[in-house]
């Protein structure tokens, strides 16, 4: 198998600035090494340049939307190459808007290659605001809304086909803070959402069995791991944490089910957050737990 690290240095679409040194942390973490250790053929691209962030208010809901479209079309391009080249890209964010550009690209390549598209949504949030509804307007809590076609045309409409998804394609895990009337509009738009309640009521074992059913041969995984969707205890360094998250031994379920799909074919690793980490402690966790969506297994089978 063969990876692309593209790193995405960027916090413009986030309410805290240090988003932007998540790629170096995740480097120095070893997500590199790590990878090559699996016998992954793994090349780092090093990181995308763009727009510095403004660090300015809303102008009409969004707050810095030029600067996230910026970011967004360079990581769309990225992406598209490096599937193009036949390798599986892992974007190393950068706050979660990010996750526009790179599934925008996934999307393109998978309708090209007329394969069925699953997006695995890890997250505390369900970053389906719109700027109609935004408490912040932070864009970090909007690119669901957007790949599903609410949101600005600019981050709607950057690829072949807008929307980008259908909100059947999504299956969010890890939820438990959730604006108002973004709760509103999930349930408008029926996206499957397993929050922490379910997951308490079910265990994640049951919880990944649905999230993951119906993935065959012929789909493409997209898995978008936000770092607070674990519970802060073990994963401090990010903005936006929200007690009551995955743990260390239902995150290693996640992602060893996920890998036992052998269907992974693209991934964003986002909103680590390296100025509010202990030690890189939250980078080291998050390329413990990409080993294990690489097939490293904590178990004694094969
Ligand atoms: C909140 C926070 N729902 C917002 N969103 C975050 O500002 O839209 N998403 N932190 O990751
Ligand atoms: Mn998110
Ligand atoms: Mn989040
Ligand atoms: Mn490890």
């Amino acid at each position: 198998k063969a990876v692309s690290l593209i790193g995405v240095p960027t916090d413009v679409g986030a309410g805290h600035r240090g988003a932007r040194l998540g790629p170096e942390a995740l480097r120095i973490a070893g997500l590199p090494e790590a990878l090559a250790l699996r016998g992954v053929d793994v090349r780092d691209c090093g990181n995308l340049a763009g727009p510095v962030n403004p660090w300015q208010g809303p102008v009409d809901g969004y707050r810095h939307l030029d600067q996230v479209v910026a970011w967004n079309r360079a990581l769309m391009q990225a992406t598209r190459a490096e599937l193009e080249a036949g390798r599986l890209p892992v974007m190393l964010g950068g706050d979660h808007c990010l996750g526009v550009g790179s599934i925008t690209a996934v999307a393109d390549w998978c309708r090209q290659q007329g394969k069925a598209l699953r997006v695995l949504w890890l997250d505390a949030h369900a970053d389906f605001n719109t700027s109609a509804v935004t408490p912040s307007g932070n864009v970090h809590g909007m690119p669901v809304a957007c790949l599903c076609g609410l949101g600005p045309q600019a981050l709607t409409a950057m690829g072949q086909h807008s929307p980008v998804l259908q909100a059947e394609q999504i299956r969010q895990i890890g939820i438990r803070s959730v604006d108002p009337e973004e709760k509103r509009l999930i349930k408008q738009h029926r996206v499957d959402v397993y929050d922490m309640r379910y997951i308490d009521e079910n265990g994640m074992k049951r919880t990944m069995q649905a999230a993951l059913a119906g993935i065959d041969a012929n789909t493409h995984l997209h898995v978008s791991f936000d770092v607070d969707f674990l519970d802060p205890q073990i994963a401090p360094g990010v903005g936006t944490t929200v007690p009551g998250g995955v743990n260390y031994r239902e995150a290693q379920l996640v992602m060893e089910m996920i890998a036992d799909t052998g269907q992974m074919g693209s991934l964003d690793i986002v909103e680590l957050n390296p100025l509010l980490d202990d030690h890189n402690r939250t980078a080291e966790l998050a390329v413990d737990l990409v080993e294990s969506l690489f097939g490293k297994s904590t178990l004694m089978r094969d």
